[in-house]
């Protein structure tokens, strides 16, 4: 008789992490493991496992019942483990190079078991170490135009899109970015957290009906505009990189939402790397890295978008051919969707629940608070601006004017 695990959800242990492996028949009960939890992110339990003689290893991640970065006053559905190893598995096989492995998903247990990548560095890491990583824009343009287009109604047709989203509603996960991207943070929230010297800042913000107006427009899209499988959640602490290679995990926010919104969530993330060098960088370092973020940024746009247009002429939906001339007007709304997401993100990760490494590592009080101050300003403009700017090229200019 193989080994018996007990039935029914229980979080894992480092013991009974490595049962559940040589239940499912990925591990040889007699062997030596060497097991950790590793998961630093906010929602999650991540088990490294590896046999000590053959050195194979596994990421075991388990959902937890409640959002680990609140405590158990804020439930959340087991689903969302998988949604997630669905839209891992969608994206590997659509861009398998870029997306982890995953070998098999527990629902009881809300847990899959993937490819290990702990030699890989997590991108927002490796930015605040002022790491280049050569490949990483093309691979990041790559996956966005290849994950975005095949499963939008234009590169999937409108039936098979409809049938792929019916296994994607996620409507917890949707309801903690609707609260902490677009809500909370434009008013006086509980879940805010921001420094004291930066409330007149906010305070504005939050007195701006202009502003406040545009944020429920970009809202509007996020909660309405179904036009791709999204990843929901691509910030830097969502990319596994190497030199040569990038691997995109933790898709557990994936919904069928706007595409911009992936697009901005990784350029937001790379702004607010911009914004923090200086803090992390030399003098004479931070040159010559600031053109490497910019040129991240330009690079991904344009390598989404040529992508982008070489799928569609290749690959639109027989029941879409007549819409073959709507491609300009189509990136473009991605185009000012992601300049405005873009805003949103950084003004939540400035004044709202979580915020990101790069910044809340600053020692010194006044840096940080300077740097919090050009990312209010330059969120501010983006999403007011959104329609103004209509290149990349304008985007970085917007970034340039705060630095
Ligand atoms: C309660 S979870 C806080 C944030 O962490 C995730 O990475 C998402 O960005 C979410 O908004
Ligand atoms: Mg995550």
């Amino acid at each position: 008789m193989g080994i018996q695990i007990t039935s029914g959800y229980t979080p894992f242990t480092t013991e009974t992490v490595v049962q559940f492996l040589e239940y499912h028949k990925l591990l040889d009960r007699t062997a030596p493991v060497h097991v950790k939890e590793i998961g630093d992110g906010n929602l999650n339990y991540v088990f490294h496992v590896q046999h000590k003689k053959t050195g194979q290893s596994w990421i075991v991640k388990q959902a937890l019942p409640y959002a680990k970065v609140v405590g158990e006053s804020w439930p959340l559905t087991l689903d969302r483990s998988r949604i997630e190893s669905e839209a891992l598995k969608q994206a590997h096989a659509l861009v398998p190079d870029f997306s982890p492995i995953v070998y098999l998903h527990d629902s009881e247990k809300a847990a899959t078991v993937m490819e290990d990548l702990s030699t890989y560095t997590i991108l927002r890491k490796g930015l605040i170490e002022g790491r280049i990583y050569p490949e990483l824009a093309r691979n990041v343009g790559t996956y966005l135009a290849h994950t975005l287009f095949f499963t939008s109604d234009y590169g999937l047709g409108s039936a098979n899109k409809k049938e792929l989203a019916k296994r994607f509603s996620n409507p917890d996960l949707c309801g903690i970015t609707e609260s902490l991207v677009f809500s909370d943070p434009f008013y006086n929230a509980e879940s805010n957290a921001f420094t004291e010297e930066l409330r007149a800042d906010v305070e504005s913000l939050w007195e701006d009906d202009d502003f406040l107006t545009e944020v429920a427009s970009l809202k509007h899209s996020f909660l309405t505009k179904g036009e791709a499988l999204i990843h929901g959640d691509l910030h830097t602490g969502s990319l596994f990189v190497t030199e040569s290679s990038t691997k995109i995990i933790d898709p557990e926010f994936a919904f069928y939402g706007p595409a911009g919104f992936d697009i901005g969530a990784f350029i937001a993330n790379i702004a607010l790397s911009i914004l923090s060098q200086e803090a992390h960088r030399s003098e004479e370092e931070k040159e010559g890295y600031l053109a490497y973020l910019f040129g991240v940024t330009t690079e991904v746009w344009n390598v989404f978008e040529s992508t982008f247009r070489s799928l569609w002429a290749d690959h639109l939906s027989e029941d879409n051919r007549y819409s073959r001339g709507y491609l300009d007007a189509l990136l473009q709304s991605i185009f000012v969707d992601s300049i405005g997401f873009s805003g949103c993100k950084i003004i939540r990760r400035t004044i709202g629940l979580a915020h990101v490494e790069e910044i809340e590592t600053i020692t010194d009080p006044k840096v940080k608070l300077a740097v919090e101050k050009k990312a209010l300003t330059l969120g501010k403009k983006l999403i007011l601006d959104r329609k103004n700017i209509t290149s990349i090229e304008q985007y970085i200019k917007a970034i340039k004017e705060v630095i």
